[in-house]
């Protein structure tokens, strides 16, 4: 660990109040930043959501989304596409009773091993990026996209994520804040671990 960035798990932070030693990096003028709990809970202007290509629902985060923001995000996402989303892309509806004012239902894929799972990995983080970028949204949390029922190793996705993110940070200033929201202790430490790597700094 670097004793210059002593880390703290974040758990008992308010929001509002300033986080202390939350794993963070500037990234041009960008900040990306890790914190552990409830993405339900987070006041970005946009959320993240590990959907399926029918955008159906279902249980882990999405079944939390959707119970914290209440049914009007299904009407919209029946309303607005019926034919569901393919992995890796995304598509944006409003964020109905949660803070965030906007949800990125983003598609994951299923862990088959295959290289094609890293590509449509950071694809999905990237078409949730562009949708912010159309919609000027400045601020947006990620949960741990297809680390749960899809499977994807978190020691594998944690580097793809925070590559996508950063990479993309580089050439679009218009978005001020990433954070990944960890659910539970080890996705956490998987990020930070992830964070402190050099390999999406190239
Ligand atoms: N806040 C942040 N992260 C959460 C929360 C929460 N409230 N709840 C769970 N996680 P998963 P996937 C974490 O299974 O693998 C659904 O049925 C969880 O611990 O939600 O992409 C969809 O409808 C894990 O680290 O998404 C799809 O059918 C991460 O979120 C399918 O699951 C992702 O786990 C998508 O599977």
């Amino acid at each position: 660990m670097n004793p210059e960035r002593p880390y703290r798990v974040p758990q008992g932070h308010v929001e509002g109040e300033p986080r202390i030693n939350a794993p963070a990096e500037t990234i041009g003028t960008s900040k990306l930043e890790l914190a552990q709990g409830d993405i339900t809970q987070q006041e970005t202007e946009a959320i993240g959501n590990a959907a399926n290509s029918r955008l159906a629902g279902g249980g882990g985060v999405d079944g939390a989304i959707h119970r914290a923001g209440g049914p009007s995000i299904m009407q919209e996402l029946r309303a607005k596409y019926p034919q569901g989303c393919p992995t890796g892309q995304a598509v944006i509806t409003g964020g109905g009773r949660l803070k965030a004012r906007y949800v990125l239902h983003a598609v994951g894929p299923v862990y088959s091993g295959k290289p094609k799972d890293a590509e449509l990995l950071a694809s999905a983080y990237r078409s949730c990026l562009t949708l912010c970028s159309q919609h000027g949204i400045r601020t947006v949390a990620f949960p741990a996209i297809s680390t749960g029922v899809y499977r994807y190793p978190v020691e594998e996705a944690a580097p793809i994520a925070i590559r996508a993110v950063a990479d993309y940070l580089k050439t679009h200033p218009e978005i001020t804040l990433v954070r990944f929201v960890l659910f539970d202790p080890a996705t956490y430490q998987a990020y930070r671990h992830a964070l402190a790597t050099a390999s999406h700094r190239v």
